[in-house]
């Protein structure tokens, strides 16, 4: 809705001596006479009524909503339309205009029953590609007014914050905790793939007789090709381990690429005549289950999702940012009321050998003290979430707790939200995963698949939704803290899922959830020139929490 229109509303009713609620002006500014609506109601509402709400306008203003509705719904089925491809072809699921229940949770749809028999790739998937033909546009800003209207509905709701480690990291480092984290990994992964197969413990398949049909549920320990060409996956599970062999004349095959180690997946097949090996012929992962259904919100509004700004650093580019924020303050940026901004917010020091050659400000402190210069630009009535990145000052290890009294001191005054990485933050019903991104370096240098690479980081986040974990592979570049808890885990499907860290754009989709890698506000770097890093800056992706539609936004 635009927003004069809202402005409008909310003047005539509070000069006329009432207040309104937020949804009762969406309901307004939704109708074909926003002017006439208002007026209508003036006239049928008791004068001392305090505050005019959603339910008064529903009451008075019944014909004038039906047509305003009318003509909202089917702008907006164009871009359900797409969401709902998979939902069209499972009969059983019902359609979009069916409540959903609350964000996140497993109850929202029947747990994945078929097992994947062949090669099927997260990007073999039909909101992948609409995401890329039709839900993406790209648009440049022209020479965008600085004046600040400022007259955003304030969100009704503060964004709240799951799954987020700060404040309660209990890792001493122990081997214990080392322990503890891969149980609780297990655990909660094994128990999306329990319902699929009938599996056994490694310890039960070891007991029986060859040629038997058999699964297990293990987090795979070692990949190996073996002189034959094919691959050898061993799984654990808390018993023990065991081997499961993928031949290379079968279709399943393809899958043993797409592994990594300690992710968490079932195997079913059949036993080998010894009874030593498990011939593969079904992998599940604990995946997003196909029918799953994003929520959104049940009014117009955006977020605008960046990373990586590298406050501090030479290359880091103000002027884009400038642009950026210059935009918010436009009436085409009206329905933008959060920001969401998934680390890397400062160069940082002593993150990279030789990284102190292209420090611009080479005092941590101060790099904050600059960000939150920049952040000021932003309009205030916009609402701040963000999480660090491998370049903040937190520490490195993952779940990074959000940053310390100090430094938020130094960002306070925009009054953002500060959670860890990895965070859920819900806004307007919609829930969002905010991940820096480090493991995604692993995951594309990782995987041999051709549709995972810096050019598609969005596939590579695609994976990890599949394996349900943020980042599966222990004791590789990424640092794992060894906390009681995995929090890591995707136990809840998001809505969209938002990274940042390789600096490349990527908007996307696995089954129905919203893929955003959002590039970065920062120059190439001399180590990105030398190894061919070729970074989207001044990229800003903005999302429709209404229809999860991406619409990215070039600066600078
Ligand atoms: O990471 C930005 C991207 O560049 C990310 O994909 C890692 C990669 N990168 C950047 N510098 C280095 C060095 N020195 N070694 C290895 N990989 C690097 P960012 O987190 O912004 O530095
Ligand atoms: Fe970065
Ligand atoms: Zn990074």
């Amino acid at each position: 809705m635009p927003r004069p229109s809202s402005v409008r509303i909310v003047k005539r009713l509070t000069s006329a001596g009432h207040n309104v609620e937020p949804e009762a002006v969406t309901l307004l500014a939704a109708t074909a006479d926003p002017d006439s609506a208002v007026a209508t109601l003036l006239e049928a509402i008791d004068e001392s009524r305090m505050t005019v709400t959603a339910e008064d306008v529903r009451f008075h203003l019944e014909s004038a909503l039906d047509l305003g509705n009318d003509t909202r719904s089917n702008s907006g089925n164009d871009t359900r339309s797409d969401l709902s491809r998979n939902r069209d072809e499972n009969p059983s699921v019902s359609g979009g205009d069916t409540p959903s229940p609350a964000p996140g949770t497993e109850s929202k749809s029947p747990p994945e029953t078929k097992g994947v028999t062949g090669r099927q790739g997260p990007s073999d998937r039909p909101l992948d590609r609409s995401a890329a033909a039709e839900s993406v546009g790209v648009g440049s800003p022209t020479n965008p007014p600085k004046a600040s209207t400022s007259s955003r509905e304030r969100p009704p709701t503060e964004p709240e914050i799951t799954g987020d480690v700060t404040g309660r990291s209990t890792g001493t480092g122990e081997y214990e905790d080392f322990v503890s984290v891969f149980r609780d990994r297990y655990e909660r992964l094994a128990s999306l793939l329990r319902g699929r197969v009938k599996h056994r413990p490694t310890d039960a398949l070891e007991a029986m007789p060859g040629g038997a049909d058999a699964a297990l549920v293990g987090m795979v320990s070692d990949v190996r090709s073996t002189r034959n060409g094919h691959r050898l996956i061993e799984l654990e599970d808390t018993n023990g381990t065991f081997p499961a062999l993928f031949m290379n004349d079968r279709e399943l095959f393809e899958v043993a690429d797409e592994l990594l180690l300690d992710e968490v997946i079932a195997v079913s097949g059949s036993l080998s005549s010894d009874g030593g090996i498990l011939f593969a012929d079904e992998v599940h992962f604990p995946d997003v289950p196909r029918t799953y259904q994003p929520s959104t919100a049940d009014r117009h509004v955006r977020a605008a999702l960046i990373s990586d700004l590298h406050v501090g650093s030479e290359e880091f580019l103000a002027g884009a940012f400038e642009d950026f924020a210059d935009w918010l303050h436009t009436p085409d940026a009206a329905a933008v009321e959060y920001l969401l901004i998934a680390g890397d917010m400062v160069e940082g020091v002593g993150v990279y050998p030789g990284q102190d050659e292209e420090l611009a400000v080479v005092d941590i402190y101060e790099q904050y003290e600059r960000f939150a210069e920049h952040l000021k630009a932003v309009p205030g009535d916009i609402e701040i979430v963000m999480v660090p990145g491998n370049h903040d000052a937190v520490r490195l290890a993952e779940p990074q707790p959000g940053f310390e009294p100090e430094l938020r001191k130094i960002m306070r005054a925009h009054d953002a939200t500060i959670a860890g990485n990895p965070s859920t933050v819900t806004i307007e019903g919609v829930s969002v995963l905010l991940y820096h991104g480090v493991s995604l370096d692993e995951v594309i240098a990782e995987l041999p698949l051709e549709s995972v690479s810096y050019e598609h980081p969005h596939e590579a986040m695609a994976h990890l939704l599949k394996k349900r974990h943020l980042a599966p592979t222990f004791g590789g570049k990424n640092r794992i803290a060894p906390e009681k808890r995995d929090y890591l885990v995707i136990e809840d499907v998001p809505d969209l899922v938002h990274a940042g860290h390789v600096h490349k754009l990527g908007v996307g989709a696995y089954r129905q959830v919203r893929l955003v890698n959002s590039g970065c506000f920062q120059d190439q770097t001399a180590y990105q020139r030398s190894v061919n890093i070729d970074p989207d800056t001044g990229t800003a992706p903005i999302v429709d929490l209404d229809t999860l539609e991406v619409t990215v936004r070039k600066f600078g």
